[in-house]
């Protein structure tokens, strides 16, 4: 797997990290014009952002110095929901030639949501600065499904529809055997594959089928009942929720009941995540099924399909706030303390206790370090090294940085202002939060749950590639910053 997509060695080549950004800009434009609240979203974030990084100088050196700063403005994930095996494993060959790899596994089916999950995204520092779009993947979990009957019918449709169009998947093999694209190829590529994203309001499905698989659950009716997997919200990333979440009200756009995540911070981490609600839109129910060959040989043929007036609810827009990336020992704690919380509450959080469960989290959250040095020191979260320029030089041997001691000595260079530490962004997802997304957005209060055990296995091998576990990502990324900036300051000694 080509995973340093800046190395191509042919100059006629486009880099993955270009047409990955090509493509997130194209798809944002063509969001807005689907969903023309999601472009009031845009508006209000950016507001918020440029206040903030006005009146915080803070937040803006930390920015500048992680070299975030530059990629704020392209800032988006997006998410989609696949029905197969074989539609998993082309999505993730068209991710490729854009550089984004899966990463992480998601089983949502505990939170009564029947998909599993993966983020496409770029995994190296320099790729995500360049462009840090990414997917949030769903493949549905048909296998979930009690009702025999609907379950083959949801099988049968699936396979009937092709999502790729023949060029891109002409364009996907070319690229595998080339091993890049050239810029009018990419472009091509960009517009081709943004078929497969764009909205169809004529079903594949009749009424009566679609409504079948509404009660099953409003995510199959999703997924089974439409041409393809529709892009079903972007996200910008925001440098404070709590304003935009606040704003959205004032400006007409319906914000979903509660932020997901960890409560408000100093130092933030991981992820916090709402949405606006998912809008009602129009659709056409298929009603006669004639096939083209039909048409040619009956020239009695009433040759257009007739379609009845019906509407779905999916699409939304979203806003995320991200922070310091946890090692397996933060994210520990972060999961004892969300569950505390959400036990204490004894329900699921909404509109009527809102309130009440901020005012829960918080307090229980207090146990979480809310500083910096704090969260390093006890190994709870993942950091940049960089030399701080201005600093007096010292001698470092490298015996003084053999284990176990050299923690101690980091610290030590650290509280004298020889090094300094800048966060390493979250990157992914939190399964406890995506659900609370799906959830907000599908008009289904009841709380399910499926009891079918989690199978990233299985995954897998539909996926056809093993996915990346994103705590060896920030692991690595945080040690090649170590050995750079130590090798730095050595050369400076
Ligand atoms: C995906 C919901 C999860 C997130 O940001 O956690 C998600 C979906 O609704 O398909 O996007
Ligand atoms: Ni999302």
């Amino acid at each position: 797997m080509n995973n340093n997509s800046n190395a191509i060695s042919d100059p006629s080549m486009m880099s993955s990290d270009d047409i990955r950004h090509g493509f997130s800009v194209a798809m944002s434009e063509m969001y807005q014009n689907e969903v023309p609240l999601y472009g009031d979203l845009i508006e209000l974030v950016t507001e918020v952002n440029d206040d903030v990084l006005n009146t915080q100088p803070d937040i803006k050196a930390q920015l500048a110095h992680t070299g975030e700063i530059d990629r704020l403005n392209l800032e988006r994930h997006g998410a989609i929901r696949l029905g197969n095996a074989a539609e998993l494993s082309m999505m993730r060959r068209l991710f490729a030639v854009m550089g984004m790899y899966p990463v992480g596994y998601y089983d949502l089916a505990p939170a009564g949501v029947p998909v599993h999950s993966t983020a496409f995204r770029a995994i190296d520092a320099e790729s995500l600065n360049n462009s840090p779009f990414r997917v949030f993947t769903s493949l549905l979990r048909l296998d979930l499904i009690a009702d025999e009957s609907l379950k083959q019918a949801a099988i049968e449709t699936l396979a009937n529809r092709q999502i790729f169009t023949d060029a891109v998947v002409k364009l996907i093999e070319h690229f595998e055997n080339i091993g890049g694209l050239i810029e009018v190829e990419a472009q091509e590529f960009i517009t081709e594959a943004l078929k497969t994203f764009r909205w169809y309001d004529k079903t594949p499905v009749s009424k009566a089928l679609y409504e079948r698989l509404l009660k099953q659950h409003p995510l199959i009716a999703d997924v089974v009942g439409f041409k393809g997997p529709h892009i079903n919200h972007l996200t910008p990333r925001t440098l404070d929720i709590d304003t935009v979440q606040q704003g959205m009200q004032a400006r007409g756009i319906p914000p979903k009941a509660i932020i997901e995540g960890p409560p408000k911070r100093q130092c933030p981490i991981l992820l916090r995540q709402t949405s606006f609600k998912a809008l009602q839109e129009p659709v056409s129910f298929r009603v006669a099924n004639y096939t083209q060959d039909n048409a040619k040989n009956n020239a009695n043929t009433h040759t257009e399909e007739q379609y009845e007036k019906g509407q779905h609810t999916a699409r939304f827009g979203e806003i995320e706030q991200r922070g310091v990336a946890l090692t397996a020992k933060g994210r520990a704690l972060y999961d004892t303390l969300l569950n505390k919380a959400r036990d204490q509450l004894g329900a699921t959080p909404n509109e009527s206790n809102a309130a009440e469960y901020y005012r829960i989290l918080e307090q229980i959250f207090a146990e979480f370090p809310d500083d910096y040095e704090e969260l390093h020191s006890a190994g709870l979260a993942y950091f940049y090294y960089q030399p701080v320029d201005e600093a007096e030089m010292v001698e470092i041997s490298d015996s003084d940085l053999t284990a176990p001691e050299a923690k101690n000595v980091l610290i030590n260079l650290i509280e004298k202002g020889i090094i300094r530490i800048e966060p390493i962004v979250y990157e992914d997802f939190l399964p406890v939060s995506a659900a609370g997304i799906f959830q907000s957005n599908l008009q289904q209060d009841k709380q399910s749950r499926y009891d079918g055990s989690s199978n990233q296995q299985e995954f897998e091998r539909d996926l056809g590639a093993n996915v990346y576990n994103e705590l060896e990502l920030y692991e690595s990324m945080q040690a090649d910053s170590l050995k750079k900036c130590l090798s730095s300051l050595q050369n400076m000694a």
